[in-house]
Parts: structure tokens; C-alpha cells; sequence
């Protein structure tokens, strides 16, 4: 079934982080992620504050950012509730159990206390995600799987695929979703209770240079059927006003899943 609504793929969960996700998707009627990896905090916090009305997520990349502080969190939750977005760090943890668990709560960042999802590799094996979650569960955070990556020549065969949604189904509790360049089919449509990210999305390009992969919002949602496109640089990277940039994104990928749904 790929006709299944955001309102309706809702249902599927009992984590509050995915099902706050989707009540966002719906409300806003945007199934844009801004990946913000910009390295000032006033640039940050401009662009998180025009592009905010048009994103169910922020995506950060914390560790980029030259003089983060305590403030820049303050100031980044403020934007949270003034444009209702859901705020993902994605630190990429790949280490095991009790080292994931520090790096989440702990350190300058405590990204715990301020990142609704996270996400991981599962290249450690499972006791990744019993490490994230004895932190996060009770938090109610959710967190995502590396299942795919973008990038070019990237290491991830169809079997590690395979073994990630194998653990991913371990915990589906807290385990609310993928980062995949699609929606992998899993038996018996269990691929609704999760959510699907896609980074590598772009309108004007098709690389970076450094490896990066683009596809438009249509080959992503209506093709691939993905729940959710991750830009980046696409709205902040061009130099053209972001607002116009996002907006138009959020169309794309809006559109794309109407076509979908049809
Ligand atoms: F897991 C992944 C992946 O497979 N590809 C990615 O590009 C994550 N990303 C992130 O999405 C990457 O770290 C960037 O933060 C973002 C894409 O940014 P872009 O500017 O749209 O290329």
C-alpha cells in the first residue's frame, strides 16, 4: 500500500516523536527536512527563523557550528515552538553501547536534551541502540537507522539494509524510522510503522563533487516513496533568497506526495 496518508501512518505508532512528526507533515502540509549545515550561530538561527514555517524538521549537524553555546539551544527551542518543527541531530552515532550513551547525554552538546531524533549506524551491532535508548526512551526521543546512504560508493550492501530493519524491528519502540533513499518494502506492509528520510535532494544539481548524490523530490516521495526529503543546499546554498527557495521545495515535495496518494 503506497496510498496511505501522514494522517493515517500516525496511527501506526506508539513513540509521541513520530506520531508528533506526522501531525506536523499533516498540519503544515510540508514533508521538508532543512539540513542546516551552516557554521555561525547568527547565520544558524536567521535561517532556521525564515525557513522555520516550512519544515516539519530541522536537521543540525551540532559539532559544525564555530561558537555554539548554551544560548544557541535556547534560541533554537524558542524557534521550535514559535514554528512547530521537530528538531534531528544527526550525529551518526557508530560506536558501542556505553559510548553512544555518553555521547548522547553528555559532552558540551547534551544533545538528549534538546534533539527529538537522533540517528545511528548499526555497524556496532545492537547494543547501539540499547546504549541510545536507556538514555532516550524515556525522553520519548526517537531514533533513526542508517539503512541507505547518498553518497557515492557508499559501503552499505543489501544485506546490512537487510539487518538494520532486522534490529530496527527489535525496537520499535524507539526505533521510529530509516535513513534510505526510499521506503524498503518489509513483510506484511510493516514498512508504514516507519518513517522514511531521504537526504540528497536537489532541483538544480545532480552532485556535489565530494560524492554527494542528488534526485528531485518526485523521484524521492512519488517514485521511491519516501515520507520525508532532507534538503540542504539546496534552499541555502545558492545565494537566492531562502524563503523562495524553501517554499519552493516544500511545494516539490508536497506536490509529489498528492501524486502519490492519487
Ligand atoms: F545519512 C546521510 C546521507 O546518506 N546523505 C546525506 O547527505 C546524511 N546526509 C546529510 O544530509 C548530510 O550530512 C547533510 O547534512 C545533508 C545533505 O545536505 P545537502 O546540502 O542537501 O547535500
Amino acid at each position: 500500500m503506497t496510498n496511505v496518508t501522514y494522517t493515517e501512518r500516525a496511527a501506526n505508532f506508539n513513540n509521541k516523536t513520530a506520531r508528533k512528526l506526522f501531525e506536523i507533515i499533516e498540519h503544515k502540509k510540508t514533508n521538508l527536512a532543512l539540513a542546516l549545515d551552516v557554521s555561525t550561530k547568527q547565520e544558524f538561527l536567521d535561517i532556521a527563523d525564515k525557513v522555520g514555517p516550512y519544515i516539519c524538521c530541522l536537521k543540525t549537524h551540532i559539532d559544525i557550528l564555530i561558537d555554539f553555546d548554551n544560548d544557541l539551544i535556547e534560541q533554537l527551542k524558542k524557534l521550535q515552538i514559535k514554528h512547530d518543527f521537530l528538531i534531528f541531530e544527526d550525529r551518526k552515532f557508530a560506536d558501542i553501547g556505553n559510548t553512544v550513551k555518553n555521547q548522547y547525554s553528555q559532552g558540551i552538546y547534551r544533545i538528549a536534551e534538546w534533539a527529538d531524533i537522533i540517528n545511528a549506524h548499526c555497524l556496532p551491532g545492537e547494543g547501539i541502540i540499547n546504549g541510545l535508548k536507556e538514555i532516550g526512551l524515556s525522553l520519548n526521543r526517537g531514533l533513526l537507522l542508517l539503512a541507505e546512504m547518498s553518497s557515492k560508493g557508499n559501503l552499505i550492501t543489501r544485506d546490512y539494509t537487510n539487518s538494520t530493519i532486522e534490529m530496527a524491528l527489535n525496537h520499535k519502540d524507539f526505533v521510529i524510522g530509516f535513513i534510505a533513499s526510499r521506503k524498503i518494502p518489509i513483510n506484511n506492509n510493516i514498512q508504514n510503522d516507519f518513517i522514511f528520510m531521504t537526504p540528497g535532494v536537489g532541483l538544480s544539481n545532480k552532485e556535489d563533487g565530494l560524492g554527494q548524490q542528488y534526485r528531485t523530490p518526485r523521484e524521492v516521495i512519488t517514485e521511491s516513496k519516501s515520507d520525508i526529503i532532507i534538503v540542504g543546499r539546496g534552499i541555502y546554498g545558492s545565494g537566492k533568497d531562502v524563503i523562495t527557495e524553501a517554499k519552493r521545495y516544500r511545494d516539490a515535495g508536497w506536490n509529489a506526495y498528492l501524486e502519490r496518494l492519487k
